[in-house]
C-alpha cells in the first residue's frame, strides 16, 4: 500500500446547492471530479489526524465506486477512523446520528435524494459536520472555492474494501469499520417514541403501509415496523435499494409515490400509508384516502408533541423553511414558544437545534425532523405519527380535521416548473424582482398586499446573512404566494411556487386544495407572466 499524489485541474461548476453538489452521473464518473470535490472538502477541513469520518450513501448507482475511492482518499489524509455502512448504505438521517453518536468530525453522505437514479440518473455528494447536519453556507462556500484552485488530490492504493462484512480493517493507517447501517438509529428511535403502544396497536390488526420506494429507507423500515414493532411481513413495500430506485422517481409525493396512493385510496384500505425518498429523510403521511400537507403534519406533530416519550418535556421552539405553510405557526402560538422562519434547506436548522432555540422543524417538501439530530428524517416523522396514532386511538384524518378546526386550515399546494429553460427562469425572478416595490398595496383582484420582498435572512445565533432566498407577496388576508428557484435540480432550472390561503371558518374546510388555491394561483400568473417566460400553461408536478 503506498499513497500518491496526482496531479488535478479544476472543474467548473463544483458549488453545493440546497443540499450538497448533485450531478448527472456521467459527471461523476469523469476521472478526478468526485476526487477534486472530496479533496477540496478535506482541505477545508485541515489536519484530520486522530479523527472520525462517517461515510455511506443512499445506494443509488455510483455508490459503491465513490465509497471506495472516498475511504483511499480519506485513508491518505490520515483519518484515524472512517465509518461506513453496510453495502456503503447509510441514510442521510443515519449519517447524522451515527456522527453525532461516535463524536466523528463529520460525514459524507452520497446521494441526490429524490432525484432519480441509475446510469443516466443523479448523483450526489454533501458533506456534514460534526453536529451531524449539513454544512453551512461558510464551509459549502469554502469547499467551493478550493475546487477553483485545486492541483492535486492524494489517494492510496490499497485494494477495495468488502463492504459487506462488517468489523474493522485498515487502509494505510485508517482502521476503516464497516457497520451495521440500522442499528445506531434504531436504538435512538426507541429511546424517542413509545414502541410498546405502537406494538400494541398492530397487534390490535391496525394496517399499515410503508412504500420504501426501492430506495434506502427500506432496511431501516423493515427492521423498525416489521421487526421491532411487530406489523405484519409485508407491510414495508419496495423495500430492496437499488441502483434505479426501480426506475422510480425516490419523491415521496402524492405524483411519484402514485402506487401507494393506489393502496390507499382502495376500499380496504390500510390505516396508515406512509412513504420516504432516496435518502430516507423525506417523509409522506396518508390516512385512508387521505393526504397530509408536509406543512400540517408539522403542526399537527408539534401540537401533539408531548404524548411522545421523547419531546415529553414540551418544545423548545418550532422552525420552518419560509416557503412552508404557517400552520406551524399558529400551534407556537398556542403554545407560546418562538415560530422561526428560515430559508430552503436544512442546514439554516442547524444553529437553531444546536442552540436549544427549536426543537421540531419542518419544510413544505415533505422534510420533518427534530433535535434527535440535524437532518430531516423520514422513518422518525412515520413513527412519530405511529406514536400519536397509537396514543389517542384516532385516525389520521381525524386528528388533521381536529386541528383544523382548533387552528383553522392553511391551504398549501406547491406547482412546479421542471426543466425550463435557465436563461428565462433567471428572467423571470429578475422581472419579479423589479416589480415588488410597486407591489404593496396594490390590489390583485379581491386581494391586497400588505408585502412583497426577496426573503433576507440573518442567523439568529451566529449572525450569517443569506439573501435573495424567495421572494413573497403576502395579502392582507394572511394568503401567500411564493417563487423561488430550486438549488437541487440537475437539468434548467426549476421554478417552485407556493401558495397558501388560511381559512379560519370550519365550514370552508373540505374545499378540494387546487379549487381554494385556485384565485392565487391566477394571482402568480399575473403578478410573474409564467406562462410567457416558460412556455409553460401548466406546472409539471403539483403538490
Ligand atoms: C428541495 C426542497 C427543500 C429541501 C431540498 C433537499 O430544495 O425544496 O425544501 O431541503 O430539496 O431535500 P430545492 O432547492 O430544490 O427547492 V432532499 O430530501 O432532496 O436532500
Ligand atoms: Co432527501
Amino acid at each position: 500500500m503506498s499513497i500518491t499524489t496526482v496531479n488535478t485541474t479544476p472543474f467548473p461548476g463544483q458549488r453545493p446547492g440546497t443540499s450538497g453538489l448533485r450531478k448527472k452521473v456521467a459527471v461523476f464518473q469523469q476521472a478526478g471530479y468526485l476526487e477534486n470535490f472530496v479533496q477540496s472538502v478535506f482541505d477545508t477541513l485541515g489536519d484530520c489526524g486522530g479523527k472520525t469520518l462517517v461515510l455511506g450513501g443512499d445506494g443509488r448507482f455510483h455508490n459503491r465506486v465513490a465509497v471506495q475511492t472516498i475511504l483511499r482518499m480519506a485513508a491518505a489524509h490520515g483519518f484515524a477512523r472512517v465509518l461506513v455502512g453496510q453495502g456503503g448504505i447509510l441514510s442521510t438521517p443515519a449519517v447524522s446520528c451515527v456522527i453525532r453518536k461516535h463524536g466523528a468530525l463529520g460525514g459524507i453522505v452520497l446521494s441526490a435524494s429524490h432525484n432519480p437514479g441509475g446510469p443516466d440518473g443523479d448523483f450526489g455528494i454533501k458533506y456534514n459536520i460534526a453536529n451531524g447536519g449539513p454544512a453551512p453556507e461558510n464551509v459549502t462556500e469554502a469547499i467551493f472555492q478550493r475546487t477553483a484552485t485545486i492541483a492535486h488530490y492524494r489517494i492510496s492504493d490499497a485494494a477495495d474494501i468488502d463492504l459487506n462484512r462488517l468489523g474493522p480493517s485498515r487502509i494505510e493507517q485508517t482502521e476503516v469499520t464497516v457497520i451495521d447501517p440500522v442499528a445506531d438509529y434504531a436504538e435512538l428511535m426507541e429511546r424517542l417514541f413509545d414502541f410498546d403502544a405502537i406494538r400494541q396497536l398492530f397487534a390490535g390488526g391496525f394496517r399499515m403501509c410503508f412504500d420504501g420506494m426501492h430506495a434506502v429507507s427500506g432496511p431501516y423500515a423493515k427492521a423498525i415496523i416489521e421487526g421491532q414493532l411487530g406489523a405484519p411481513a409485508g407491510t414495508v413495500i419496495n423495500a430492496v435499494p437499488l441502483e434505479d430506485f426501480g426506475g422510480h422517481h425516490p419523491d415521496p409525493n402524492p405524483v411519484n409515490a402514485a402506487q401507494l396512493i393506489e393502496i390507499m385510496a382502495a376500499d380496504n384500505a390500510p390505516d396508515f400509508g406512509a412513504a420516504s425518498d432516496g435518502d430516507g429523510d423525506r417523509n409522506m403521511i396518508l390516512g385512508r384516502k387521505f393526504d397530509v400537507t408536509p406543512s400540517d403534519s408539522l403542526a399537527v406533530l408539534a401540537a401533539h408533541a408531548t404524548l411522545a416519550p421523547g419531546y415529553r418535556a414540551g418544545l423548545k421552539g418550532i422552525a420552518r423553511s419560509m416557503p412552508t405553510s404557517r400552520a406551524a405557526d399558529r400551534v407556537a402560538e398556542a403554545l407560546g414558544i418562538p415560530c422561526f422562519e428560515t430559508p430552503t434547506g436544512w442546514k439554516f436548522f442547524g444553529n437553531l437545534l444546536d442552540a436549544g432555540k427549536a426543537t421540531l422543524c419542518g419544510e413544505e417538501s415533505y422534510g420533518t425532523g427534530s433535535d434527535h439530530i440535524r437532518e430531516k428524517d423520514g422513518l422518525w416523522a412515520v413513527l412519530f405519527w405511529l406514536n400519536l396514532l397509537a396514543v389517542t386511538g384516532k385516525s389520521v384524518e381525524q386528528l388533521v380535521s381536529e386541528h383544523w378546526k382548533r387552528f383553522g386550515r392553511n391551504y398549501y399546494s406547491r406547482h412546479d416548473y421542471e426543466a425550463v429553460e435557465t436563461e428565462a427562469a433567471n428572467e423571470l425572478m429578475a422581472s419579479l424582482r423589479i416589480k415588488l416595490a410597486t407591489l404593496k398595496g396594490q390590489d390583485l383582484g379581491h386581494h391586497v398586499v400588505a408585502l412583497a420582498d426577496d426573503f433576507d435572512y440573518t442567523d439568529p445565533v451566529d449572525g450569517a446573512v443569506a439573501s435573495r432566498q424567495g421572494i413573497r407577496i403576502v395579502m392582507t388576508n394572511g394568503s401567500r404566494v411564493v417563487f423561488r428557484l430550486s438549488g437541487t435540480g440537475t437539468e434548467g432550472a426549476t421554478l417552485r411556487v407556493y401558495l397558501e390561503r388560511y381559512e379560519p371558518d370550519p365550514a370552508f374546510h373540505q374545499l378540494p386544495t387546487q379549487q381554494a388555491l385556485y384565485p392565487l394561483a391566477l394571482i402568480a400568473e399575473q403578478v410573474a407572466g409564467i406562462a410567457d417566460w416558460t412556455g409553460r400553461a401548466h406546472p409539471t408536478v403539483t403538490t
